[in-house]
C-alpha cells in the first residue's frame, strides 16, 4: 500500500507496458492508496522489477487525467491518461469489440469500425512515447497483450537501441480469420517491431509467422523471421501461475477448514462441481449449464448426488453484450434451479463477484470436479490453479480442447465444448471417476505445473529476449 504521490526519477533498465498498471486505487481516509492487483503476471515480474531500476507503464483504470508517476513496493508506475472517449473507442471498441472476438475464433461477430482504429493508433503511440521516455539506453521493454500491438514498432522507430519483447495473452487467430481485419498489415508490422513475439501456444506463433510472411516483407522460419535486416523470434511461452502460493494456501489449516465448511454447507454427501470464470462469452458458461441441465434431466444424476457452484467475475459491464450475457446466464441458472430445486437443496449456486484468492483456493479444494469449458481461451489459469490446489492428487479437471492449457494439461478429461453430448458424458464420467484414476490423471498435471510455473515463464521469455 502506498500513498498516491511519490516522485520518480532515473531511467529504467526494464520497462513493462500493459493496458493496466499492476496496482489499483483504493479509497481510504485521509487519502486514497494504491494496492497491488492480484494475478500471476504481477507476482512473476515483481522480483525481476525490484532487482533493477524499472517502470511499469499502464492505465490506472479511471478515465480522465492520469495520476503523477509514483513508486510502489520498489516498482515505479507511470500511469497513462485515457479520456472517456479514449476508453470507449480504444478499449471498449477496438480492443474488446474488434480484436477480442476476432482473436477468439470469432465466437461473436467482430465489429470493424473505422472510427475505432485511429484512437487505437493514437493510444498505442501514447503508451510507446512514455516507454521511450523512461527506458535507459540499451534497456529492455516488454509489451503485453492485444490492446498494444502497435507499440513495438513505434518504440523501435523512436529508440532502435532498445530490446523489445511482446507477449500475447490471448490466442492469435488462424489466417482465414485474421485476414478479415481491415488493418491486418498494420497490426503485423506493429508486432514485427519486437525482437521476440511470444504466444501462449505453438499454433499462435505459427499463425503469426505465416501471416507476417504473407502480408509483410518478412521471410524465414517461425523461430528465425527476417524483417528489415533484423531477426525476430516467434515462439510459444505458455504462461502459468505461482504454484507454490496456491499449494501453500491449499495446505493451510484456515483454508482446509474453510473448504470443509463449504462441503458441509453444500451437503457432505454431494459431489461438488465447480466453475470459476470471468463472465465472458468465450468461457462457455452457458454450454456447461446446458450440459449439467441435460445430465439432471437424463436422471443419470440428481441434486442429491451433486451440486454445481458457478463463480462468475463481473467483467466489461459497460459493453452491452456482456450485460446481455449476464442476464442470460442468470436466467439460465434460475431455470435450472426452478426445474430441479427442492426446498433447502439447490442444484446451482451462482456467485457473481470477485473473491479473494483464499476463498478461491478453499473452493478448488472442496471441488470434486472442475469444469473449464471455454470455446477459445489463450491459456486459462483457473485450470492450473485447480491443479495446484489438489495436493493429494484427487479431483478431476474437465478441460476444453480449445484452451491453451489443454496443450500442456493433456491428462485432464479433454472435451469439445461444442459437443453437448460429449460434455454431458464427460461430467458424468468425472463424477464417477475411481480415486486411482483421479490420481493417475492428476499426478502428471501437478508435475508439469510445478516445473513450469509463472517464474519459469518470465525467466524463459526474458532469456529469449537477451539473446
Ligand atoms: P482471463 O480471460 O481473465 O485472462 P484466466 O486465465 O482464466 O482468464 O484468468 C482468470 C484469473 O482471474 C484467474 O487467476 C482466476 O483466479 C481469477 N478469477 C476468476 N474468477 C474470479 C473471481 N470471482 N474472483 C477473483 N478472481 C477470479 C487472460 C486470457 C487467458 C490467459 C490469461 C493470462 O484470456 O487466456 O490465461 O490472460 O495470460
Amino acid at each position: 500500500m502506498t500513498a498516491l504521490r511519490t516522485p520518480v526519477k532515473e531511467s529504467s533498465q526494464i520497462v513493462i507496458v500493459s493496458n493496466r498498471l499492476p496496482v489499483h486505487r483504493v479509497k481510504r481516509s485521509p487519502e486514497d492508496v494504491w494496492e497491488i492487483s492480484p494475478g500471476g503476471l504481477v507476482s512473476a515480474l515483481t522480483p525481476v522489477l525490484q532487482s533493477k531500476p524499472s517502470t511499469w507503464v499502464g492505465w490506472a483504470g479511471v478515465a480522465g487525467k492520469a495520476p503523477a508517476p509514483f513508486e510502489h513496493e520498489g516498482i515505479r508506475n507511470h500511469p497513462v491518461a485515457l479520456s472517456k472517449k479514449d476508453v470507449e473507442a480504444f478499449y471498449e471498441g477496438f480492443s474488446n469489440r474488434t480484436l477480442w472476438p476476432l482473436y477468439h475464433d470469432a465466437v461473436r461477430p467482430p465489429e470493424y469500425r473505422r472510427r475505432w482504429w485511429w484512437p487505437y493508433v493514437k493510444i498505442n503511440r501514447r503508451f510507446a512515447e512514455i516507454a521511450v521516455e523512461v527506458v535507459a539506453q540499451k534497456g529492455t521493454v516488454w509489451v503485453h497483450d492485444y490492446h498494444l500491438q502497435l507499440v513495438p514498432a513505434m518504440i523501435r522507430e523512436m529508440r532502435p537501441d532498445v530490446r523489445i519483447g511482446f507477449f500475447m495473452h490471448i490466442p492469435f487467430p488462424p489466417q482465414e480469420l485474421f485476414v478479415q481485419l481491415p488493418w491486418r498489415r498494420r497490426i503485423l508490422e506493429g508486432l514485427l517491431g519486437a525482437d521476440v513475439v511470444g504466444f501462449q501456444t505453438r499454433l499462435g506463433a505459427q499463425n503469426f509467422a505465416r501471416l507476417a510472411r504473407r502480408f509483410t516483407n518478412a521471410t524465414g522460419s517461425r523461430e528465425n523471421l527476417q524483417y528489415e535486416g533484423r531477426r525476430i523470434v516467434s515462439e510459444a511461452f505458455p504462461i502459468s501461475i505461482d504454484v507454490e502460493r496456491f499449494e501453500k494456501l491449499a495446505q493451510s489449516p484456515e483454508i482446509t477448514s474453510r473448504s470443509r465448511e463449504f462441503r458441509t454447507k453444500l451437503g457432505a454427501d454431494r459431489k461438488i462441481i465447480l466453475g470459476v470464470d470471468r463472465l465472458d462469452y468465450t468461457k462457455g458458461i452457458d454450454i456447461r449449464l446446458r450440459a449439467y441441465q441435460e445430465l439432471l434431466r437424463s436422471g443419470k444424476t440428481n441434486l442429491n448426488d451433486c451440486v454445481l457452484v458457478q463463480v462468475a467475475t463481473p467483467s466489461r459491464q459497460r459493453v452491452a453484450e456482456y450485460r446481455e450475457l449476464r442476464s442470460h446466464i442468470e436466467q439460465f441458472v434460475g431455470e435450472i434451479n426452478g426445474e430441479f430445486g427442492e426446498l433447502g437443496r439447490t442444484p446451482v449456486h451462482y456467485l457473481h463477484r470477485n473473491l479473494p484468492a483464499e476463498e478461491l483456493a478453499a473452493l478448488y479444494l472442496a471441488a470434486d470436479v472442475m469444469l473449464v469449458t471455454p470455446l477459445r481461451d489463450g491459456m486459462n489459469l483457473v485450470a492450473k490453479e485447480y491443479v495446484a490446489c489438489r495436493t493429494d492428487d484427487s479431483g478431476t479437471l474437465v478441460l476444453s480442447e480449445f484452451t491453451g492449457s489443454a496443450e500442456e494439461l493433456s491428462s485432464a478429461l479433454l472435451v469439445n465444448p461444442h459437443d453437448l453430448d460429449g460434455l454431458e458424458a464427460a461430467i458424468d464420467t468425472a463424477l464417477h471417476l475411481p480415486i486411482e484414476e483421479q490420481h493417475r490423471r492428476m499426478r502428471p498435471l501437478r508435475r508439469l505445473i510445478k516445473r513450469h510455473d509463472v517464474f519459469y515463464w518470465a525467466d524463459m521469455f526474458l532469456k529469449a529476449l537477451k539473446r
